[in-house]
């Protein structure tokens, strides 16, 4: 519950008589008042995102299976500052959990961008095996040496697509030069340039304005951001390139989850990794049926070669310097499900 719908319903209640009152207190409102333990959750997406609409469930049922101990308040939408922002703020413990893409975690934890190796997941079956796999363990031990706390299942970002309000993208050569907004991450800058494009590094807190007043021409996401955050009213193009997949580590600040008493940090464990999975259900619904709304609010659609632009990558020697920045345990253990890369 916000605070402006709490303050609203503490209005309504005192309206009530002390019966009436007594008995509608038993819901989720009575529980936050006295919580032991008030939590702030952040994340850059749009409250109507599936990551917030299940992140808001689970908050609800922490709630109430924790008997009103533990209460977690979703601030969606940057509302607490760009990615970069937040990510201080849950090392400093400003924020108790944030949902970040590994991509731009790793300008802390480099092996964190692994899973966006430009067209190394060829679908969801790949992507879940790894993720929730040997890869994603090696990935989790490594954010934990950071002072972070990794929760076991990766929520659903989705396989990423380009577009653009200057020209539909149809093959690599359309790329040369081509002004790009990439997130905050080395890998994302590297790849794009890979593809001899101009990318331009900004947080996602900034992105409908970059496009709107034409600082870039172009940016990649999957299509259920595309919609939920509307960029379709400033841009016109969009290409299939399935160049990569990402996800967001649900992540908790090291310290403040040690203080949590053990009984209090399985009852959220449990929420958030079901909702993790709920939420994987509804972003890949939403990406396979958005397409029909996106069109009708103006977009063209193209597919792409996709092998073509895999071959500009590799050309450009992207996957040999890639495995030399990890290492080559790391590469070994993202081709064990990717298959060979080089
Ligand atoms: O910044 C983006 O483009 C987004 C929303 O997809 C990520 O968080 C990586």
């Amino acid at each position: 519950m916000t605070r402006s719908a709490r303050r609203q319903f503490l209005t309504q209640a005192s309206a009530l008589t002390a019966g009436t009152l007594a008995s509608s207190m038993v819901g989720s409102a009575a529980f936050a008042q006295g919580a032991e333990f008030k939590m702030k959750f952040a994340s850059n997406l749009p409250a109507i995102h599936p990551l917030n609409v299940r992140m808001k469930e689970a908050a609800e049922a922490i709630l109430k299976e924790s008997g009103g101990r533990v209460d977690i308040q979703v601030f969606p939408n940057n509302q607490l500052g760009s990615d970069t922002d937040m990510l201080s703020q849950v090392r400093s413990g400003a924020i108790d959990f944030f949902t970040l893409s590994g991509l731009i975690l790793s300008t802390l934890v480099p092996v964190a961008s692994i899973n966006g190796i430009g067209f190394a997941f060829k679908d969801y079956e790949q992507v879940w095996a790894a993720m929730d796999g040997d890869l994603g363990a090696h990935v989790r031990g490594a954010i934990g040496k950071a002072g972070l706390v990794a929760f076991d299942k990766i929520w659903d970002n989705g396989f990423r697509q380009i577009t653009s309000s200057s020209k539909p993208i149809t093959k690599p050569e359309d790329l040369k030069g081509f002004k790009i907004r990439v997130p905050v991450s080395p890998l994302w800058t590297s790849m794009f340039k890979a593809l001899d494009a101009s990318p331009a590094s900004i947080n996602f807190s900034e992105v409908y304005s970059a496009l709107q007043t034409k600082i870039v021409e172009g940016q990649e996401n999957p299509l259920a951001i595309i919609q939920t955050a509307k960029l379709y009213e400033v841009q016109k193009f969009c290409s299939f390139t399935n160049h990569m997949w990402d996800g967001f580590w649900f992540l908790a600040n090291g310290k403040m989850w040690e203080k949590l008493p053990a009984d209090l940090r399985a009852i959220v464990t449990k929420h958030i990794n079901a909702a993790a999975l709920a939420e994987r259900n509804d972003v890949r619904r939403l990406n396979n049926s958005v397409e029909v709304e996106l069109k009708v609010k103006g977009l063209t659609f193209n597919t792409v070669d996709t092998a073509a632009f895999r071959g500009t990558l590799k050309k450009a020697g992207f996957y040999k310097d890639w495995k030399a920045k990890y290492g080559a345990d790391a590469w070994a253990i993202l081709e064990k499900y990717s298959g060979k890369l080089e």
